[in-house]
């Protein structure tokens, strides 16, 4: 009989401080492998090492190395894939940065997969099956995403934060220029089968647990958000996903999140400055009656909020922080998230600081003078420091003890006393957060060799 097809799957971890462990703070089963993994034929024996949880096993006899990665990610998945590589086992790179720069993940694999790996996956296990693989692969329409239910089985033995990572729908019509889901996805989305999410959720036993829909956008479009949700009712599950503001101006979809179990959304406010927002080209912050009235909407619902912003606009003051803050303690957001602009590859933002000559580094995440929470540009509106101290600063404050106590008597934070429970705990983690990511390596410190390059 021959011998089965080996294939080890990896989840990289950003990087690590020398001689230290990963941050174990917000390890959640991570999909990409696991959609991989149900794409695989049933006859290939898989394996999976996730490397922000465990030591990734080299030597341990494999035919083929699949690693996915993010910009973040991106150095120590070449380091990864140097040590397989130099074992003589090839790798193959896909994800959100490979898809971004398809040449430069070339340089460190044997093949780069461009796009989603639904209906390519299965030919690069055949192409290394017997021996024939091409460089790149890629899909240039958008699959359909019926094969996309993960497997799961890949997680056995691991041990993740208990909340569920579900997909209902992937990408976002929207175009932020900062955003590099309108770049991977070309401003579109695609919805997996009801059917398919419904037997997902039935499967990993969801009823009153914590689901968190995955979704960049998960209300971008109103109709077909609104019968996906009502197809949740009878499920009984708790949610939370990712949404824009104007979810707050449509009473019945807020009336159908509400009974399907929404417990919260992350919403882009990104800036309270109009002009910020214009440059952004956000305009579905500025549409609508404007946040009071969406917050107090969302709210009245029971829909408590993440609030995102991000810093490093050009009409950007000190006193932008402080007025984020204080818009973020005044409604008694859940969490809040005071991040600084960061330039992906790919996005028009980064396009444009490059033809600027604003980039501070060529390639500020494969740079090892560019470490975590670093501003990689020169704003106009202030100096990196100057943006990385005050977003520390507005964090501090926000996580401060007597602001986090104040926001739990928020009517919307206090209503449920397991959400309850989980506010103080979300909280206390983002707390500890801010610190120990501070200035953290993006690739392994300790791994001194020379990144090893493929043939072209
Ligand atoms: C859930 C999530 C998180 C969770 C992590 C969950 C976990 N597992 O631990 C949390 C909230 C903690 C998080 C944190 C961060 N995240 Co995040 N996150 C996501 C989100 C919303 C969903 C990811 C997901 O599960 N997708 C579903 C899978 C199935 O889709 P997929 O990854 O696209 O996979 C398909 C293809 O890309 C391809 N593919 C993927 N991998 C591979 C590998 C191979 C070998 C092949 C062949 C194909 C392939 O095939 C898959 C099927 O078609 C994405 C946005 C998104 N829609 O993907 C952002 C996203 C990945 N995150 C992003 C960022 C920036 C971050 C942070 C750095 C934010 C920050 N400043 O701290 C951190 C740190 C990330 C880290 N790596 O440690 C960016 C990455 C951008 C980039 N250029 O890399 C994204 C794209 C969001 C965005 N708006 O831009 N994140
Ligand atoms: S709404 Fe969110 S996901 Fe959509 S383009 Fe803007 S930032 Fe990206």
């Amino acid at each position: 009989m021959a011998k089965p097809f080996r294939l080890t799957l990896i989840h990289p971890c950003i990087g690590r401080r020398e001689g230290e462990k990963y941050i174990r703070l917000w390890q959640m089963e991570p999909l990409p492998p696991a959609v991989i993994a149900a794409l695989t034929p049933k006859d290939v024996e898989v394996r999976f090492y996730d490397d922000r949880l465990e030591q990734v096993a080299y030597d341990e006899p494999t035919d083929l190395v699949a690693i996915s990665i993010e910009t973040y990610t991106a150095k120590r998945a070449y380091q990864i894939a140097s040590e397989y590589r130099s074992r003589g086992i090839p790798v193959v790179l896909g994800g959100f940065h490979a898809t971004l720069c398809p040449d430069e993940a070339a340089r460190y694999a044997e093949s780069v997969v461009i796009g989603e790996a639904e209906r390519i996956w299965e030919s690069v296990i055949d192409d290394y099956r017997h021996g024939t693989p091409k460089k790149f692969y890629q899909d240039l329409s958008r699959p359909t995403l019926e094969r996309s239910t993960p497997d799961r089985r890949i997680f056995q033995g691991k041990n993740y934060l208990p909340m569920r990572l579900v997909e209902s729908g992937r990408g976002c019509p929207l175009k932020c220029d900062f955003c590099a889901i309108q770049t991977v996805y070309q401003r579109s989305q695609t919805r997996r089968p009801t059917e398919d999410i419904l037997r997902e959720l039935r499967a990993i036993g969801a009823k009153g647990k914590l689901v968190f829909f995955v979704d960049d956008n998960v209300i971008s479009n109103p109709r077909l958000a609104k019968e996906f949700f009502r197809e949740l009712i009878p499920l009984k599950i708790r949610w939370v996903s990712q949404g824009t503001i104007n979810a707050g101006y449509d009473e019945e979809l807020l009336e159908l999140m509400r009974r399907s179990g929404c417990q919260g959304i992350l919403v882009g406010f990104e800036s309270l400055d109009p002009s910020n927002l214009r440059s952004m080209e956000k305009a579905v912050n500025t549409s609508g009656a404007g946040y009071e009235q969406a917050l107090a909407n969302l709210h009245r619902y029971g829909i408590r909020i993440y609030g995102s912003f991000v810093f490093g606009y050009d009409h950007d003051t000190p006193r932008s922080f402080d007025n984020a803050v204080a818009f973020a303690r005044r409604h008694g957001f859940w969490l809040t998230g005071f991040a600084h602009l960061t330039p992906f590859p790919g996005t028009p933002l980064y396009q444009r600081l490059e033809q600027q000559g604003k980039l501070l580094y060529r390639n500020w995440w494969l740079d090892d003078a560019y470490s975590y929470n670093h501003i990689p540009f020169q704003p106009s509106c202030m100096s990196p420091q100057e943006i990385h101290d005050h977003c520390i600063r507005a964090r501090k404050a926000y996580y401060s003890w007597p602001s986090i106590v104040e926001r739990a008597f928020h009517p919307v934070n206090r209503t449920d006393l397991k959400m309850l429970a989980s506010y103080f705990m979300m909280n206390a983690m983002h707390r500890k957060d801010h610190g120990l990511r501070d200035s953290y390596p993006l690739g392994d410190r300790s791994w001194r060799k020379p990144l090893l390059e493929a043939a072209r």
